[in-house]
């Protein structure tokens, strides 16, 4: 039998700012409780096998407690309320208070136990997404264990035999489960902490999820049309930076839970994939990108020197996927007689908002006011106006003075004089046209009218209908 104290000195953790710790039963570990979406510190060992801990974008690892060397950990599958960004929260399923869960820190040659209790309203299994494990440790619902169902305790036990980069996520009602944001990461340190070692090892979840403005619940019959994408269950401006130091050497690990691919864009810098799902990379196989296609159900980890100052854009390349929410239905209702309108939307969308006196006749799509907890399409304001950005969107800050383990927000970079694209001020001489062979000015190309009428909207194969609205 442990105690709350007897834990929290044996993992050597002090409950950081947002965790609450809850007793369960006697014999259980711990199951700590996450209540804040922000970046934690990283969480450094004072009991098992020495490593280097991962930073979690948005997010926290779990601690553990030792039992006769065994490492326990305890995930408590439930309902939680996620802020995605400060002005919109959802109400998703995942792990000790957040989704995604905490990332679970191991390292190679431990022997696990997990111990997973279900709290939501239906079964549910934990899947060791890439692990060598004893097969009925696999955690698929039915074919190598009977579902966890509500209310009960289930454990896993396995030796973390491969070192790498690795997901957790329920197999059994998937569809729903991962709609709704049940997903967490994985890190096995290697045995020998020198092995790769980089000063700043990030990871992260690429999520989607399809909520409509004005709701707060991820609709879960939804197959591949998205309106949300997402770092760990986040959208910019509410993804936090990634602060790094001048010379550091980087790693971000991601792993792609969405049903669409992508690719991942790295401004300023060049890297290297240095890790798979299947594990290290040789060096040898190795080749500079600045951008990394993420396939669906994949594990990447990149790593470059972080050799120039400046705040570098790091986004998914897919445009609509640096977007937030636009609603499948609100924008064909512009211009469309208001008079039922309210009545009509409540039918599609029981908790839409009601528009009330305002109407929608006379508006643009811009001015249209945005429903009670919904995020602005495109936001965030930078140093020079807004970004423009939503969803998978932040910024790697590379900085001469960040210390050591710090992962602080160091504000926007200051440019030094002369180093930002700036307004020519000269006299504009009028462009030269081009001319056809036979010396005739080109004759402009005019596209007939109908062709307007019949421009389509983005495909519905992974992307979200109505962010134009025409
Ligand atoms: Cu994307």
């Amino acid at each position: 039998m442990v105690s709350r104290r007897d834990f929290f000195m044996g993992a050597g953790v002090a409950l950081g700012a947002g965790m609450v710790s809850r007793v369960g039963a006697a014999s259980l570990p711990e199951a700590p409780l996450m209540n804040d979406a922000k970046t934690q510190p990283p969480l450094v060992p004072k009991t098992g096998r020495p490593y280097n801990p991962v930073v979690t974008l948005n997010g926290w690892s779990l601690p553990w407690r030792m039992n006769n060397g065994v490492k326990e950990f305890h995930l408590i599958a439930e309902p939680v309320v996620r802020e995605l960004a400060p002005g919109m929260k959802a109400n998703m399923w995942g792990y000790n208070g957040q989704s995604p869960g905490p990332t679970i820190e191991v390292v190679e040659g431990d022997r696990v136990r997990i111990f997973v209790t279900n709290k939501l309203p239906e079964n549910t299994s934990v899947h060791w997404h890439g692990q060598r494990l004893p097969n009925g440790m696999d955690g698929i619902t039915g074919l190598t264990q009977p579902g966890i169902p509500p209310g009960k305790t289930f454990v896993y036990e396995f030796i973390a035999k491969r070192p790498g980069t690795f997901m957790y996520h329920p197999h059994g009602d998937e569809m729903v489960q991962l709609a709704m944001g049940m997903m967490g990461f994985w890190v096995t340190h290697p045995k020998n902490p020198d092995f790769m070692r980089v000063d700043r090892d990030f990871v992260f979840l690429l999520g989607s999820f399809d909520i409509e403005p004005g709701s707060a619940t991820p609709r879960v019959n939804t197959m591949l049309d998205f309106n949300l994408f997402t770092f760990n269950s986040r959208v910019f401006p509410g993804i936090d930076p990634m602060p790094v130091r001048q010379g550091d050497r980087v790693r971000i690990r991601m792993g792609n839970l969405t049903m669409t691919n992508h690719p991942i864009h790295l401004h300023g810098h060049e890297f290297v994939v240095t890790g798979t799902d299947g594990g290290w990379t040789p060096p040898a196989s190795r080749w500079p990108e600045v951008t990394v296609d993420i396939g669906i159900g994949q594990m990447r980890a990149i790593e470059f020197d972080a050799t120039d100052l400046g705040d570098w854009a790091f986004h998914c390349h897919k445009s609509h996927h640096t977007m937030n929410a636009m609603g499948h239905n609100v924008p064909t209702m512009i211009g469309v007689d208001h008079s039922d309108i309210a009545q009509k939307i409540n039918k599609l969308i029981p908790d839409y908002m009601v528009m009330g006196e305002r109407g929608m006749g006379d508006m643009t799509e811009m001015e249209m006011p945005l429903p009670d907890n919904t995020l602005p399409m495109m936001g965030g304001e930078g140093p020079f106006g807004s970004v423009e950005m939503g969803g998978m969107f932040t910024v790697v800050k590379v900085r001469k003075d960040q210390k050591r383990g710090n992962y602080t927000d160091p504000g926007w970079y200051k440019h030094p004089a002369g180093t930002v694209a700036y307004e020519w001020k000269g006299a504009v001489p009028e462009a030269t046209r081009h001319t056809s062979p036979g010396g005739k000015l080109a004759e402009p190309v005019r596209k007939p009218a109908e062709t307007e009428l019949n421009v389509r909207k983005p495909g519905t194969n992974d992307g979200h209908n109505g962010h134009g609205g025409h």
